[in-house]
This record gives structure tokens, sequence and C-alpha cells, in this order.
């Protein structure tokens, strides 16, 4: 049994749940974030990342492509939206995405990680030609992961089809992955302040679930920082828990710190380091069933990020090359790292880097591992382990082995 060093007893009981494996409840995840006890809470995420991912820290190399910054749906928390007739209101044409998808590709990229705003006069057909275009611009080694599920409503609705059939089009035209953006915090308090135009909670997991039937992976995050509480939190990540038990697709949790330059949010306070280490740790605690917690760089800053590694994270994203969303709302960190320097934030921690892709298939081990992780999705060109982590995860009871 690990031994954890709390200096807060009242987490004792939430250690003997983790140290067993037992799903931790709601209760938990609010006396999780009441408490200042962040090693111990520390400690108790590690233990729970390695059970799931041994000593692999992940890091992908990517390009990130916002086709469009021009947006229907004007969120207060966002700085990147404009109106078509505002200064730095941009849009590229189909041959400018596909050639940022080419050049992301011949500089080594595995992932074409394309989000926009919604864009009033960009029709259907304009969309699934993005991804058939980006598609034909890479090789086949490299994964279209391509709109929130704000963008899949936003699809439904110009169509008049249900979002499974717009997904359905979606994935014929070459998109194999949703990122997790647009979740925000699930609680309609929250959506009715900041962005009441915006896909509800039930909508954006129920689009998750069918991507996930369709064999589309996903990934989940949640924005905090602003003007939700932790209890909101709290709730937020059983919702997901839930939505993976039933469907079992989301591959990454990314919790996205709140960046308030330029937005009508502006007067709220940066989240602080602590906060961004205990809602990874939480994550990792309460989110038992997704394999991956990921720091995202851009967003909590290198340093957290590489600290993280030691608070239950097991992923640092990737290159990523030219941000504009949370720069545009006053990120200070760079638009772009390199391998390297990826590299050498994970092997200073100890821990073993993995170049992936976005299915968590290997592209690159950088160092030998003692014993592979319970949690394993193969070698490039295996086939894609999409909904098979319906609470099998927490016990390191899935391997790509025993699929
Ligand atoms: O949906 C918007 C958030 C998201 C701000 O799936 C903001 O691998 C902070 O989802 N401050 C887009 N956050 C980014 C995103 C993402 C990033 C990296 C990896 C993946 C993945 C997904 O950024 C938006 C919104 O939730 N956001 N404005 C802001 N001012």
């Amino acid at each position: 049994m690990p031994v954890f060093n709390l200096i807060d007893p009242t987490l004792a009981t939430i250690a003997e749940k983790v140290a067993a494996g037992t799903r931790l409840s709601r209760e938990d995840g609010i006396a999780l974030y009441a408490s200042n006890d962040l090693l111990g809470i520390g400690q108790m995420a590690d233990f729970a990342r390695r059970r799931i991912n041994g000593d692999r820290v992940y890091f992908m190399v990517n390009r990130h492509i916002n086709p469009t910054n021009i947006c229907r749906n004007r969120c207060k928390f966002c700085a990147f939206a404009r109106n078509a007739d505002e200064p730095g209101a941009y849009e590229m044409t189909l041959d400018e995405v596909a050639n940022a998808a080419a050049e992301g590709a011949a500089d080594g990229a595995y992932e074409i990680h394309i989000v926009s705003g919604l864009h009033p006069d960009w029709s259907y057909e304009f969309y699934i030609d993005m991804v058939a275009r980006t598609r034909a611009a890479v090789p086949d080694h490299v994964i279209v992961q391509a709109f929130t599920a704000v963008e899949i409503e936003h699809m439904a609705i110009i169509s008049k089809k249900t979002t499974r059939e717009v997904l359905s089009d979606l994935k014929d035209a070459g998109l194999d992955a949703l990122p997790g953006g647009g979740a925000e915090i699930f609680s309609d308090r929250t959506r009715v302040a900041a962005w009441d135009k915006k896909t509800k909670g039930d909508v954006w997991l129920r689009i998750h679930g069918e991507a996930h039937e369709l064999g589309i992976a996903t990934n989940c995050t949640m924005l905090y920082g602003h003007i939700e509480t932790t209890d909101e939190r709290i709730d937020h990540l059983i919702l997901l828990r839930e939505q993976q038990d039933k469907t079992g697709g989301f591959l990454a949790f990314i919790p996205l710190a709140f960046h308030a330059a330029n937005t009508e949010l502006e007067d709220l306070p940066a989240t602080t380091g602590f906060d961004d280490l205990k809602t990874l740790a939480i994550a990792r605690l309460m989110l038992d069933n997704i394999p991956h917690v990921k720091a995202f760089w851009i967003m909590v800053g290198l340093k957290i990020a590489q600290i993280a590694t030691a608070f239950g994270v097991d992923d640092i994203d990737g290159t990523v090359v030219e941000e504009r969303i949370t720069h545009m709302a006053g990120a200070t960190t760079p638009e772009a790292l390199s391998k390297d320097d990826l590299v050498t934030m994970i092997t200073e921690g100890g821990r073993v880097p993995v170049e992936r892709d976005t299915l968590y298939r290997i592209v690159k081990m950088y160092a030998e591992e003692s014993a592979a992780p319970a949690w394993h999705a193969g070698e490039i060109g295996a086939p894609p382990l999409v909904g098979v982590a319906k609470g099998t995860v927490a016990t390191g009871g899935h391997s790509a082995a025993t699929e």
C-alpha cells in the first residue's frame, strides 16, 4: 500500500480510496478543493497517474490552425472573436488552410488541430471541404483533429442535419478526432452569465458521445479561473466522468486556465500556480476513467506544466506553432516550442519522454522504461482505441495487449 505524507488529516479517507483504486465521490472532490495540502493532493495524484501511465510523459509535434476569428457567438471570456467589420477580423481561404496543414506535416507534425469562430457566412460544404482539403494535404499518418462541439452544433444548424449526421459527413471527409474545446463549465449559471449563446452542457456531452459511437476519439476540457465556483468545477468533472462511463472515447482531459486580457472579464485576476497544480491533480484523482491529463503549457506556462508532471499530469501537449486564442487574451508564453525543449522539460523530472500522435500511439520513445504502463495505445499504425476506456482505467485494467 502506498504511504502518503498528508499534512491535512481530513484527506485520510480519500487517501485510502486512492490507494485502493476506489472512485472518489462529489464530496471527496469538494474536500480536495477545500484543502490547502497541495503536496498531499499531488502525491495522491502522482500515484494515480503512475498506475495508469507508468513513467511516461507524452508530447507531440502538432500544428494549430485557427481559420477565422469571425464569430457570431461573442462569449465574455473570449478575446479572439471579432465581428466581420471589426479591426483585426480575418478569414483564411481553403488554400491557405491546406497550405498551413501541408507545412505543418512537412515540419513533422502528427496532428493538425483546427478550431475557428462561428463564421456567419461559411456554408456547410465549406466546412466539409476544409476537412477534405486538409486530409488531402497531409500524409495518412497525420491525424486531422478539427472542430469543437460548438462548431459541430453550428454546422448542424446551418445544414439542418443532426449533429450525428454532421459528424458522420466529417468523418467521411477525413476527420479523425475532435478537440476538447467549448465545454467551458457545464453549469447553467455560468453559461447564462458569460456565454449565453453557446452550446449547452448536455448538448456538448451528447455530441462527444455521438463522436465516440462513430469511432471518432475526442478530448475534453474545463475553462477555470473566471466566475465559476470550485463546486461547479467538481460537477463538471463528474459529468465528464459519467459520459466516459457511457461512451469511453475521451482520451485526454485538459484544464484551461482563464486569461482575462482583452475580454469582458478583464478585471479578474489570473489563476495562481497553486490553483493550477491543484486543479490538474484533482482532475487526475476524479477522472479515474480518462487515460490522460494534459497540462497545456501555452495556458499554464512552461514552469507549471513541467512541475505538473509531479502532480498527476502525463502529457504536456505539443510544439503548437501559432496559437491565437490564449495569446490574444494576454498569454505571455512562447507560441511554439521545439521537440528538444519538450524532451528536456520531461527528462528533468526523471520521466520517459514519449512522442505520440493524437490517439496516443507511439511515434518515438526518448528513453528506456522499466515496465510498460497499464494504458498503452500501441505504436503508430495500431488500430485506434476509441470507446474502450469505460471504467477500466482506474485500476490499470486496460492494456492494448489484452484488447
Ligand atoms: O474552447 C477561450 C478556451 C478553448 C480563453 O483538445 C480560453 O487537445 C483561456 O480547447 N482564456 C480552445 N482559455 C483551446 C482548446 C484546446 C487547447 C489545447 C488542446 C486541446 C485538445 C484543446 O480555449 C476554447 C475555450 O474553452 N478559451 N478563451 C481565454 N481567454
